[in-house]
């Protein structure tokens, strides 16, 4: 792997604090439902001990401290560098719905925030919509993350947790986990492409040099708009 190229890609995706996302402080409708609860939660790695156990994310109960030792009624990954290895963690909800809002809520632990930077990706049928994410969140000093869409209609969803503040940059941890089902109908017509092959996986130079060339015109169309 070249080195520089995949620091050069690592500066460059950090740039792209992309205003998909809306950060929100306001707290969802009390009567709204949470669809994530009945869904299908499932962790490509998870850190192996009950405390963490994935079903935390839904138990409604948020992580209450700001700076101790452990972390109540979270999940947390595991020890992968997320820079190197993008940890996917997708909730199936076993039919088509039609949803235009996440919540994602953090915890912060020996005062490093366990989630800073992650993408959403909705499922189209027969494969990812890759090419356009329905949140982008990078660099977020806020715990409870919520992130307005346009409506799409989809089964699943995969949240791509891409790094957090500690210095490992690992061990991504959620405490509360929110989707919403839109008011209207979608307004966006998903496209299956594929996930975006993560840095760790760009063998080649035509591949570095393709990712490269896409992060350019990304920046580019963001210095312009
Ligand atoms: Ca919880």
């Amino acid at each position: 792997m070249n080195v520089s190229m995949r620091c050069w890609l690592r500066v460059a995706a950090a740039g792209l604090a992309l205003s998909s996302c809306v950060l929100l402080s306001d707290a969802c409708p009390a009567d709204a439902e949470n669809l994530a609860r009945s869904a299908k939660l499932t962790a490509a790695r998870s850190l192996s001990a009950e405390p963490y156990a994935i079903a935390h994310v839904v138990d409604g109960k948020v992580t209450a401290n700001e700076d101790i030792q452990s972390c109540e009624s979270c999940w947390a990954g595991d020890a992968t560098d997320l820079r190197d290895d993008p940890l996917d963690f997708v909730v199936d909800f076993g039919r088509p719905r039609g949803i235009d809002r996440i919540v994602v809520t953090t915890c912060r632990l020996k005062n490093q925030q366990r989630l800073t930077d992650f993408d959403v990706y909705a499922w189209a049928g027969t494969d990812w919509d890759g090419h356009q994410p329905l949140a982008v969140v990078r660099r977020s000093r806020e715990l409870r993350m919520e992130c307005r869409f346009e409506p799409v209609e989809t089964s699943k969803v995969c949240i791509r947790l891409l790094d957090n503040a500690r210095p490992t940059h690992n061990f991504p941890h959620i405490s509360e986990l929110e989707i919403f089902a839109a008011e209207g109908p979608a307004g966006r017509q998903l496209k299956p492409g594929g996930l975006p092959k993560p840095l760790s996986e760009l063998s080649t130079a035509d591949e570095l040099e393709a990712e490269a060339a896409r992060l350019r015109r990304l920046l580019d169309a963001k210095k312009s708009g």
